[in-house]
């Protein structure tokens, strides 16, 4: 190329600044974990920066990891950073460096034990945790001998099931699920007679719609219950409180991403969902049997007035 189209080229792009597809054509690398709604999102997402021209890349990685996977820059981004689960991991890696907020979604989450309406005609004096700690035998089983069974979740969602049954002095033993599947399959069973049962659950989510329940109230979260003994009802133990119950959820991304596929980051900051339709993401899986990639088409073509905006 000789001088003179040189600066031609250069003139035109700087008079087509939008027009130019500045992202790279490297994969935009995006974290798939192990709940429906964050696999619906990411694939939802993904095909809207195919869309866009971009490449994609989908990994499937622990909820707890990638946070230092973002920051290192293996993995591009997070699209459900949830305050209960992830707050101390995402905290932990932010004060680290390397990845930041790209900003909540409109969309307010709650994370904690669980139970099916059915089971406070057993336990009328539910919400409260000491009401259902006097209530532990009905929730009794043969893995948990004389104590209350809570079906906490995989281990990789790091709830503190145990710690906090400690910190209370509660009659209760922690049995973690294997996968989310897990959870769904014991409420299902419990339905069929009735019986007590509490796990862990959260909104949103799609299981609201199925099962009408509550969560237990616990002491109220106060920052730092999880990191200073003092804080919380009990004054030598970490995690005395229940979880946020108005928690954010956040997006976050690597730090090197505005700048190597600004396109795309510029698209993730204006993303945002609701309740419902996080809610719905998870209704296509867990309810509808539909595959992720699949939910995930078929809510694009939904809700095209919605992702167009961004
Ligand atoms: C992280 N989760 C939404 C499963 O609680």
């Amino acid at each position: 190329m000789n001088k003179f189209t040189n600066t031609i080229i250069t003139g035109l792009a700087a008079l087509m600044p939008f027009a130019a597809f500045a992202d790279s054509s490297d994969p935009i690398v995006i974290p798939i974990h192990n709940w429906s709604s964050q696999i619906v999102m990411s694939n939802v997402v993904g095909q809207i920066f195919e869309k866009n021209g971009n490449n994609v890349e989908y990994v499937t990685t622990d909820s707890q990891a990638v946070y230092e996977s973002v920051r290192m820059g293996d993995v591009t981004l997070e699209m459900e950073v949830w305050e209960g689960a992830f707050g101390a991991s995402f905290r932990a890696a932010l004060e680290k460096g390397g990845l930041h907020d790209v900003g909540d979604h409109n969309a307010v989450t709650r994370e904690d034990w669980w139970y099916p309406m059915w089971t406070k005609d057993a336990c009328p004096g539910l919400p409260s945790w000491e009401a259902l700690n006097d209530c532990a035998a009905l929730f009794a089983t043969a893995e948990t001998g004389s104590k209350g069974r809570y079906l906490d979740g995989p281990v990789d969602w790091l709830k503190h099931g145990q710690e906090r049954v400690a910190a209370l002095g509660m009659n209760f033993q922690v049995v973690n699920a294997g996968s989310a599947a897990a959870l769904w399959a014991a409420i299902g069973a419990a339905e069929a007679d009735k019986s007590p049962i509490v796990v862990f659950n959260w909104t949103p989510n799609f299981a609201e719609a199925v099962w009408p329940g509550e969560f237990v109230e616990f002491p109220v979260w106060v920052e730092g219950c999880d990191k200073d003994p003092a804080v919380g009802p009990n004054p030598s133990a970490l995690y005395d409180c229940g979880n946020p119950a108005n928690g954010y959820l956040k997006k976050a991304a690597w730090d090197g991403m505005k700048d190597k596929w600004p396109d795309a980051y510029a698209t993730l900051a204006n993303i945002s969902f609701t309740n419902p339709q996080i809610a719905e993401m998870a209704r296509m899986v867990d309810i509808d049997e539909m595959e992720p990639e699949e939910a995930a088409s078929a809510w694009l073509e939904a809700n095209e007035a919605v992702w167009k905006e961004w």
